[in-house]
């Protein structure tokens, strides 16, 4: 892999402290301050992570992931606030919600004057840095040292952008950001904790393994979702989407069928669209070792539901193939960290962007407040604070993390940071008062997959859903029905449950004061 010429490295964009409301900016933090290593995936189902102990996992281990969860806490009811990739990334940072840090949709420009974690750290003596997926149009803004994907990045020969210019690496996303955080590490100014965004591209749409990886799960029978053949009924929005794994996926694009002569555009050839970063020898070992290998069934030309449910095995295939590489990126951390002498003292967070679907419902992609989608897979190893084996079942956000990674640090949370610290619930204090819903907001529509906007609030056992623009309320009981197949908003007896969850929607609004244009 070629890497950037090592003062490029150095030669961060160095950002002037700004004054913090709510903060003591000391300009240097106490010699024993935690690190933060925070590393972020792309669409990593909670299912498809083993330490979760589903069935689909056991076929497809992550034991280097599992690490994290069993020498730390393992997070198993924490939820995205808007399940997309900027909105969550913008949530995290400011520890807001979308209407108030103003990214609602991909696409949006973020507003990086505003006050983020990374700037919180960066003023109380941190050096902070950025590496990988970023996703928000503008420039990154808190990180003395940031370079990043271009939108969505390349799993092949990916370009990296830094502040000044564009470089294409050779090699695979997920290796390359690896090597280059550690590179960052180990060239950092050692007398500063760090605070260390390592976002990776993997596991994305169109699912492209690491050539290695390219037979891992050949034959592999992952378990098809009861509901793979759902057919929305009382469902109205469900009915609308576009991201059904067997009417929706392009079958070059996502399913690398052999299609390149193909006129519809169910029949994308991969080659023309994302993966032109492919060297013609790479895309030739993919023709010779991987389709002339794999695509046998569908040449002979399966219908139905026996070709639905091979779009499925080799979706679910090449979507664990492309986590292969993912897990042995945090197995190398950890290693690392270890090797440093930096293990004990970091705090560790591995978490998806937001939930994605393999299946359930016939689905891929995430955007609904359904389970698969909203749930955010998160783990975090902290040994002094958090004891091995630890597992959170209180309701927590992504809106939360800024102020807790901050408490942990022992550095004040901003007033206007929106999230709550989950910190007593990693030290396992008793915590009566902890909230009992969530607040969900999904605002992109028209958009891709066709999922119409709404709102939400999630409790322990109940969630009542409103699609606005349509003005349909959809209402779970996850205890009863965990897949949301029945829709029993109006029905006999639901009534007192319905009137309490729209009084905490109602009262969750007012809190985070979401404006009535951002609800029409
Ligand atoms: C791309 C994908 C979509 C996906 C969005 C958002 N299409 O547009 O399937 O929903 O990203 O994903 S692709 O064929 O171009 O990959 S997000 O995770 O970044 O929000
Ligand atoms: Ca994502």
């Amino acid at each position: 892999m070629k890497t950037v010429a090592k003062n490029k490295l150095l030669l961060g964009a160095v950002l002037p402290l700004l004054p913090l409301a709510g903060t003591h900016a000391q300009n240097k933090a106490k010699e024993s301050a935690p690190n933060i290593l925070f590393i972020m995936s792309d669409d990593h189902a909670e299912k498809a992570i083993s330490a979760y102990g589903s069935e689909f996992s056991r076929l497809a281990p992550t034991p280097n992931i599992d690490r994290i969860a069993n020498e730390g806490a393992l997070f198993e009811a924490n939820y995205c606030c808007n399940s997309l990739s900027g909105p969550s990334r913008a949530a995290v940072m400011s520890g807001k919600h979308s209407h108030a840090n103003g990214f609602m949709r991909n696409g949006n420009k973020f507003d990086g004057s505003q006050l983020l974690v990374q700037k919180v750290f960066q003023a109380n003596g941190y050096q902070t840095a950025l590496i990988g997926k970023w996703h928000l149009v503008t420039k990154p803004t808190g990180f003395d040292y940031w370079t990043i994907l271009n939108d969505q990045g390349e799993y092949y020969n990916p370009d990296f952008i830094t502040e000044n210019d564009t470089v294409r690496v050779d090699g695979y996303v997920t290796d390359i950001i690896t090597e280059k955080t550690m590179d960052w590490l180990e060239h950092r100014d050692r007398s500063k904790p760090f605070f260390m965004m390592m976002n990776h591209k993997a596991v994305h749409r169109n699912w492209w393994p690491a050539e290695r990886h390219y037979h891992l799960y050949d034959n592999v029978d992952f378990p098809v979702p009861e509901n793979y053949f759902d057919d929305y009924e009382g469902r109205e929005a469900a009915k609308k989407q576009k991201m059904n794994i067997y009417r929706d996926m392009y079958e070059g694009h996502d399913l690398k069928m052999n299609v390149a002569k193909g006129s519809d555009s169910l029949r994308f050839d991969p080659w023309k669209h994302l993966n032109r970063r492919m060297t013609p020898e790479q895309w030739k070992r993919f023709n010779d070792n991987y389709r002339s290998k794999n695509d046998s069934f569908w040449e002979q030309n399966p219908q139905g539901k026996d070709l639905a449910i091979w779009k499925y095995q080799r979706y679910a295939r090449e979507y664990m193939a492309t986590i292969a590489s993912l897990d042995e990126s945090i197995g190398k951390m950890l290693d690392y960290l270890k090797k440093e002498g930096l293990l004990d003292n970091t705090i560790i967070v591995y978490c998806s962007d937001q939930g994605f679907y393999v299946g359930e419902h016939g689905w891929f992609d995430k955007r609904f407040m359904y389970e698969e989608s909203m749930k955010m897979p998160m783990m975090m190893r902290f040994p002094p604070k958090i004891k091995a084996g630890t597992h959170i079942t209180k309701l927590t956000q992504n809106i939360d993390f800024a102020p807790t990674f901050l408490e942990m640090c022992g550095i004040d949370v901003p007033k206007e940071m929106q999230g709550v610290s989950f910190l007593p619930l990693l030290e396992g204090k008793k915590t009566p008062d902890w909230r009992k819903y969530l607040y969900y907001h999904f605002y992109e529509f028209p958009g891709f997959h066709s999922v119409h906007k709404h709102y939400g609030v999630k409790g322990e056992r109940y969630k009542l859903m409103y699609f606005y623009q349509d003005k349909v309320w959809e209402l779970y009981d996850l205890k009863n029905d965990p897949m949301e197949m029945h829709n029993i908003y109006g029905q006999k007896g639901t009534e007192k449950i319905t009137a309490e969850l729209k009084k905490e929607l109602t009262k969750l609004q007012q809190q985070y004061e979401v404006p009535q244009r951002c609800m029409e």
